[in-house]
Order: structure tokens, then C-alpha cells, then sequence
């Protein structure tokens, strides 16, 4: 159950992106936050906190989360600090763990997926770095997403059920279901090739997203669909038939 602290998640208010990850911990908990970047000068503070006048440590980058006088950035960090509070991190320091060791896991998939339309830099456009890209998700499509996904697989055939870790779900449960979501989007075509190997994968999703707190938020306006300046991305030229 979530406590009664009121969260301020700080992320860019466009896309869902790496503050999706956050956003549906606490959804899912209904533990009360503010988006702050989604609301009136929510930007502005944002930007301040990243110029360091605010709390400390100042972050590197959003997201971040602001819970009175403390202040966490990188995702994974995050969720292992929120998880226990939300009681999304299983049960004892074992099960925290190897919560927060499958979300550094899938934060590596996250970066890998960013990286297959930006594999020179972020600060280029895509159409500056196409040739590079195409090579990019052939790796990726071929090689990358089968060993991430298999991987994921193999650990629910372990647990021989639907949760990453333990009898109940984590928040590494509702961010492997996000991810599948994400690169479903971007990448449908290899994704639709791979189904048939993962359908634990396929199974926690389907459970996740049909928990009673979050099923509501994701069919609400304030789930941000996925779109061409987050993360996922779909550029057909990426994925063949
Ligand atoms: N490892 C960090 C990555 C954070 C990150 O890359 N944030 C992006 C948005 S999703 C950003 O604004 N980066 C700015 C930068 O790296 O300069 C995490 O998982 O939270």
C-alpha cells in the first residue's frame, strides 16, 4: 500500500520515456504524485532543479523524483527506493535485489532501443545518422531483442509463473510489460516473429497491464501514447517484414 508521502515526478512532459517507468509504479501503488513538467511552469522547475538550484544531489537528467527533502534520479535507482514503499519489490532484501537487478537489466534493453535510431548521438537527428541506424537494428532485431526477451522467458519459466520475482508482482513485472509495449511499437514486425518464443514474456504483460489501479490510467489521457521523440520509435525502414 502506498504511504502518504506526495510524490513530484520530474520527467519531459512529451513522451512517455524513461519516466513511464516511474509513473507506473505509482499508478499502480495510487500512491499520490504530481508530473511537474506536465503542469503550469512545470518545465521551468524542472529545468532549475537540473541547473542545480534545488535539492541535493542535483540530477543528471530526468527522471527524477522528489519526495519531501529527498531527491533520486536514474530510473532503476528510483523504483528501488519507491518499490518497497509501494510494496512493488517483493518480499525481504533478496527479492529487492533481484527486483532491482532485472530493472538495471531492462534498463540496458531500454538504452539498446534508444541507441537503434540514435547510434551516433542523441544531439543528431535520425536522418543524419540513417545509414548507421539501419545497421544498428539489424543487430538488434536479429540478435539483441531475442537474447533480452529469452532471457526474460527463461527467468519466468524458473519462477514457473507470471512475476519476475516472487509471487507477486514487482515493478520489474510492470516495466518488462511497458518495454514489450514500447518495442512492439517501434519494432512490430520483430516483435510479431518473436512471439511465439516468449509467451510468459506475453502472459505478465497481459497480467500486468489488466491490474485494477493500472488498466484504468492506461486507458486515461494521462498515459502519453508513444510517438516519434521518445524512446520507441518506429521507422519502418528498421523493420522489415
Ligand atoms: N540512466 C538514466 C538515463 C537518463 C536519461 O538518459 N534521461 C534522458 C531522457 S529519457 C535525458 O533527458 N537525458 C539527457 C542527457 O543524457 O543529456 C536513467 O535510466 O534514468
Amino acid at each position: 500500500m502506498a504511504d502518504e508521502i506526495h510524490y513530484e515526478l520530474y520527467y519531459w512532459p512529451g513522451i512517455p520515456g524513461r519516466g513511464e517507468y516511474v509513473r507506473l509504479a505509482l499508478e499502480d501503488a495510487g500512491a499520490p504524485y504530481t508530473d511537474v513538467a506536465r503542469e503550469p511552469n512545470g518545465m521551468k522547475r524542472m529545468q532549475a532543479m537540473l541547473r542545480g538550484e534545488g535539492a541535493r544531489p542535483r540530477p543528471f537528467a530526468p527522471p527524477f523524483l522528489v519526495a519531501g527533502d529527498v531527491v533520486i534520479a536514474q530510473t532503476a535507482a528510483i523504483l528501488a527506493w519507491l518499490g518497497p514503499k509501494l510494496g512493488l519489490a517483493g518480499a525481504g532484501a533478496a527479492e529487492h535485489a533481484a527486483t532491482h537487478q532485472h530493472q538495471l537489466t531492462i534498463a540496458d534493453l531500454v538504452a539498446e532501443a534508444h541507441d537503434v535510431h540514435h547510434p551516433i548521438a542523441s544531439s543528431l537527428y535520425y536522418d543524419d545518422q540513417k545509414p548507421e541506424a539501419a545497421r544498428n537494428a539489424k543487430h538488434f532485431r536479429d540478435e539483441r531483442i531475442p537474447k533480452f526477451l529469452g532471457y526474460f522467458e527463461h527467468v519466468l519459466e524458473d519462477q514457473a509463473g507470471v512475476h519476475l520475482v516472487g509471487a507477486k508482482t514487482t515493478y520489474a513485472d510492470l516495466s518488462l510489460a511497458h518495454t514489450l509495449a514500447g518495442l512492439r511499437f517501434a519494432l512490430p514486425n520483430a516483435i510479431a516473429r518473436l512471439d511465439a518464443k516468449i509467451p510468459r514474456v506475453r502472459a505478465l504483460a497481459q497480467e500486468a497491464f489488466a491490474r485494477p489501479t493500472l488498466a484504468p490510467y492506461l486507458a486515461s489521457p494521462r498515459r502519453l501514447p508513444f510517438n516519434q521523440q521518445g524512446i520507441f520509435r518506429h521507422y519502418p525502414e528498421l523493420d522489415p517484414p
